[in-house]
């Protein structure tokens, strides 16, 4: 018997040196995660999303990017396409999979300056009435008149560095998603919930330090 306990506590001290003396709880997921290198980066993928999905529990703020005037129902906001690294660029103001949920008055003038921070390729911004699911080549029409940047198909967008203003009226309550309608960009994460509250919320819940 004691030969199987020889190996074990080896192990136990060279992963002692190596992590500084974690408490044994570390050292067990250590030993457990370097005894399966395949698995972790597909282990760590759902785990991502599972958490990204759950921006409905953060509290409702009001970031820079975003202004609401209720003497005239109206909201100003601005969205960077690109503005952190996160997902290739591919992001809102930094969101992806739906981890940000912007939630603007049934009946807003909203006024929507989009800018293509990203310096590799073009994006575009689309509010469609579906939410997630989307296929690699989206064409969904714009849920509201005026609420999609030109062009947007899966080959042209706004350009690096390019700008464009968007004037809407969120005229019906739901439940929507601001898309990228780029080849494969939506599929991938490149979209944000999109809320339209009958009750008059206007906000944003983001799970992105710093949005
Ligand atoms: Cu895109």
């Amino acid at each position: 018997m004691k030969r199987y306990w020889i190996l074990p506590a080896v192990l136990t001290v060279a992963l002692a040196a190596c992590g500084g003396g974690k408490p044994s709880s570390s050292q067990m997921q250590s030993s457990q995660a370097a005894a399966q290198p395949a698995n972790t980066p597909t282990a760590q993928q759902p785990a991502t999303q599972a958490a990204d999905t759950d921006a409905s529990s953060a509290p409702m703020t009001t970031p820079d990017w975003f202004h609401y005037d209720k003497a005239t129902n109206s909201v100003r906001m601005t969205i960077t396409a690109g503005l952190t690294p996160v997902l290739n660029h591919w992001n809102f103001n930094g969101g992806t999979h739906g981890n940000i949920i912007i939630t603007v008055p049934e009946g807003a003038k909203v006024t929507l300056t989009f800018t293509n921070a990203d310096s590799a390729m073009a994006h575009t911004l689309g509010i469609v009435d579906k939410v997630g699911g989307y296929s690699a080549t989206p064409t969904l029409p714009p849920v509201f008149k005026g609420a999609v940047t030109t062009p947007h198909s899966a080959a042209a967008g706004i350009n690096p560095g390019k700008s464009q203003t968007l004037h809407f009226t969120a005229s019906k309550a739901g439940n929507y998603a601001m898309i990228c309608y780029m080849a494969g960009h939506a599929v991938l994460g490149m979209w944000l919930h999109f809320d339209v509250s009958a009750a008059g919320k206007a906000g944003v819940q983001s799970l992105v330090a710093g949005s």
